[in-house]
């Protein structure tokens, strides 16, 4: 929400100072930020990512840490009526004091707190204190005081996290560092005003359809006393202009109009229309003074349908009458210190999301509820988010007061982020019904935390505060879950959404993929390890081996790098060295990950969403990420951007049977031609098969199938490589590769092409000429960010291709750029 009553609201941003608690010497601080990051900054700590930094900077979190301001309040604040002091968010456990006298104790960083000053604050300097104390051994006596430890598998510090309203990841996951910071992390104002003030502004989008939108605008305005105001909505695109006097009394007032907007510029998701969006602005005036609230709003009917059918039932994603296919991903904090991250770097991130034919983020809820930056983003990208509660991986307390505390937070967010088109639903949390089930927390816990305190917080307290603020919209207890009852067993498939870890947590190969899909998969993955560039940020060269203390201290997963190791060995060769194993293990995961998707994708409608784990990480190491830390693409990525296409082109070998499905995301296409040609390693043509196909919208399709001897000789199964092609007007709009044997049985000869590089503007043009067949031809940067258009794909003896490589902006501000670039194929990863 933007305020135009500049001169009633007064940043407190600038110009804090922090020590630690027991010290005397005041440093200078940064807000919003973390402490790790003001030591940082005044050189007393390393970085934190660098080699094992992470394990001598553990005190940090057991410390307590003092905050402190010394500011003038402007002369425009002092004389209104009221004065509120606002910090957007303390992590976590804060003791505030204005002039030596406590004002507030907080104890959830997912909420905003706002205390009145007006008695406190004084004319010329005032000085205010935080003091946060340790979010570990303010935890532990809460803990100490039951008789059992709560399931937090993940919190690598003391196991209090469950106990505290801060970010989950702090604390340590399977693929991020535990740094349990504290810190002012958003930022902190004073405002002041006389009789009124707009507290909130709320389009409910009571029926959106093509011809016609009804909305309930919704105004709410806190008032001081009974007084006589005008209101005022408008929108300059619509021409709406409400204009009305009403009457305000002390407290909460709450206003609301119905207003139909015909032929409504609706707002959908990327790769199905357009992302209209709607200017409001409300003002609120009394005599002179007048108050002003800007939203962005998008006009969209989102509904998750859930039809019964004889597996279940469905769960679609449904915009404004249209089932869509949710493509994409799960996004954790981009940092472990999320407050150093800028609009750009979401923006950058989120492109990557968009440029991989993505559609969907699954907002983790072992994370953060994003920044206003974040979803303000999605918004404009088209990009839908699966909003998950900040809960997951563990049983939470069910006391009343940590169950009030859960409330005000959820009702903060829920406020915050309801007006954004881009959220479809909300979802009580991560895998813990699931982990009750199946995990065996049933055998280890008392009952009555599962069926009082659970029920207590993902039953009737959040689904109570989203129904109550934002019914439009789902509320889902937990993912994975199949209806929004509290479930009586583990994950099933059929009816809702799943998380399917069989690959990688239970060492099933790929085709476990294919064997277990539900209605919507909201989670799978595979590790790998990021680029040597990124490696090379924490590593020193002598320690980039497998086992070294920093490369494992980089990986977090429980089964590590031997379970890398395991997955590479079960597909490839050996890799020759430690920068083949890198590479080897990111060519695995989008191996890996292509297997799952494209299983999901044919089976749609009866699958209809898949969302591998996970687009991102939070620091640089070993994880399932398709973007490393600092935005690189993994091969991952560049694989992703195939198989999320519109129209894919899917090969799949079921049963002794060659099986080619067309699937498609968009518009129909007829009379396009499908290709399919079986080629030897030399390149000669084996088979050869052409059909005409009329592609529907929004179908997949299978268009061909062969018993596999009947198009391939047996003796020659390793030898040979299938590629579907869609011809369309002349021209291959999708094609696709598929071999019929894992690659470390393949019969490749030695790899033989050469490369030539030019510069046409600020684009490279790298062409490839292939003197024999190459598996998996890919390119490197190794010594600048940017991207490819193309990377990771097959090419038979004789092709030539282009490819495109786009430096990141910053780079191409320096002046001797001069990229350094690699080439290789999965054949010279190995001896
Ligand atoms: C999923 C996630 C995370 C975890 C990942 C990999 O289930 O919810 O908890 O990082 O598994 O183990």
């Amino acid at each position: 929400m933007s305020l135009n009553n500049k001169n009633t609201v007064q940043s407190l941003v600038k110009n804090w100072k922090f020590k630690e608690k027991k010290s005397n010497k005041w440093l200078n601080a940064t807000v919003p930020s973390a402490v790790h990051l003001d030591l940082l900054k005044n050189r007393i700590i390393k970085d934190p990512f660098v080699g094992s930094n992470e394990i001598d900077l553990q005190w940090i979190s057991d410390t307590d840490w003092h905050y402190k301001l010394v500011f003038k309040p402007d002369s425009s604040l002092l004389n209104k009526e009221q004065i509120k002091l606002k910090f957007y968010g303390l992590d976590t456990y804060a003791e505030v004091f204005l002039n030596g006298k406590q004002i507030l104790s907080a104890n959830n960083m997912f909420r905003a707190w706002e205390i009145d000053v007006k008695d406190q604050l004084r004319k010329g300097n005032n000085e205010l204190i935080v003091k946060f104390l340790s979010p570990i051994s303010f935890a532990l006596p809460f803990m100490e005081q039951k008789d059992y430890l709560l399931p937090a598998d993940n919190d690598k510090v003391k196991m209090t996290s469950p106990f505290t309203r801060k970010a989950p990841y702090h604390y340590g996951w399977d693929w991020g560092p535990s740094f349990a910071t504290s810190g002012i992390w958003q930022p902190v104002e004073l405002y002041a005003y006389d009789c009124f003030k707009i507290k909130d502004f709320y389009l409910e989008q009571k029926s959106v359809r093509e011809k016609c939108a009804k909305i309930n605008i919704k105004t709410i305005i806190e008032s001081t006393t009974k007084c006589r105001v005008e209101l005022s909505i408008s929108e300059p695109i619509r021409k709406i202009n409400i204009t009305k006097l009403i009457d305000l009394s002390p407290g909460h007032n709450e206003f609301s109009r119905m207003i139909e907007i015909m032929n409504p510029k609706l707002w959908w998701p990327v790769g199905h229309g357009q992302q209209n969006m709607y200017d409001f602005t409300v003002i609120v005036k009394k005599d002179s003074y007048e108050e002003t609230t800007k939203k962005r709003i998008g006009l969209r009917e989102f509904s998750v349908e859930q039809k019964k059918d004889n597996s279940g039932a469905s769960f679609t994603f449904v915009i404004n009458g249209k089932a869509i296919f949710a493509k994409g991903a799960n996004w954790i904090p981009a940092d472990s210190f999320s407050t150093r991250l800028s609009k750009k770097d979401y923006s950058n991130l989120l492109d990557s999301a968009i440029d991989a034919n993505m559609n969907t983020l699954r907002v983790w809820g072992g994370g953060i509820y994003e920044s206003d930056d974040f979803y303000d983003l999605c918004d404009e990208k088209g990009l839908i988010i699966w909003q998950d509660f900040m809960f997951a991986c563990t049983l939470y307390p069910g006391d009343d007061e940590f169950l009030d505390n859960v409330k005000i937070e959820a009702e903060y967010q829920v406020t915050r982020l309801r007006n954004h088109p881009s959220i479809g639903l909300w979802c009580g949390n991560n895998e813990i019904a699931w982990a009750w089930h199946n995990w065996g927390w049933k055998d280890r816990f008392p009952k009555e935390l599962y069926l009082k305190d659970y029920k207590a917080l993902f039953h009737d307290v959040l689904s109570s505060v989203c129904m109550k603020l934002d019914a439009d919209r789902l509320y889902w207890p937990s993912s994975p879950g199949d209806d929004n009852l509290l479930p009586e067993t583990g994950q099933q498939y059929g009816s809702g959404d799943n998380h399917f870890w069989g690959v990688w947590h239970s060492g099933d190969d790929f085709t476990g993929f294919e064997k277990n899909i539900g209605r919507f998969m909201s989670e799978f993955g595979m590790q790998s390890f990021p680029e040597m560039k990124t490696i090379n940020y924490f590593c020193k060269p002598e320690d980039q081996s497998i086992d070294s203390g920093v490369i494992k201290q980089h990986q977090k997963a429980s089964l590590g790098n031997d379970n890398v190791l395991k997955y590479i060995l079960m597909y490839f060769k050996s890799p020759k060295n430690f920068s083949s194993f890198v590479m080897s293990s990111q060519i695995m995961a989008g191996e890996a990950i292509k297997v799952a998707v494209e299983a999901h994708r044919r089976n749609m409608p009866y699958c209809m969403g898949s969302l591998y784990w996970q687009l991102n990480d939070c620091w640089p190491g070993a994880s399932w990420s398709s973007l490393d830390y600092f935005g690189n693409w993994k091969a991952l990525h560049y694989y992703a951007k195939e198989f999320f296409k519109p129209l894919l082109i899917s090969i799949e070998n079921k049963e002794n049977y060659i099986n080619v499905f067309v699937v498609n995301d968009g518009d129909s296409i007829k009379n396009s031609t499908v290709a399919i040609e079986i080629r030897d390693f030399s390149g000669e043509l084996l088979y050869n098969h052409e059909f005409s196909v009329d592609v529907k919208p929004n179908t997949s399709e299978k268009v061909f199938t062969e018993k596999k001897k009947g198009i391939v000789p047996k003796n020659k199964l390793n030898e040979v490589l299938l590629r579907a092609k869609m011809i369309f007007e002349n021209e291959i709009i999708c094609h696709n590769d598929y071999i019929f044997d894992r690659p470390k049985n393949l019969k490749i000869p030695k790899q033989d092409f050469f490369t030539t590089v030019e510069k046409s503007g600020d684009i490279y043009f790298i062409k490839i000429q292939s003197k024999s067949f190459i598996y998996r031809f890919y390119a490197l940067c190794s010594n600048y960010f940017g991207r490819f258009d193309m990377n990771y794909f097959n090419m038979f003896p004789g092709e030539t291709r282009t490819i495109k490589f786009f430096p990141s902006k910053d780079m191409k501000e320096d002046f001797d750029f001069k990229p350094i670039f690699e080439f290789n194929s999965v054949e010279g990863l190995s001896n």
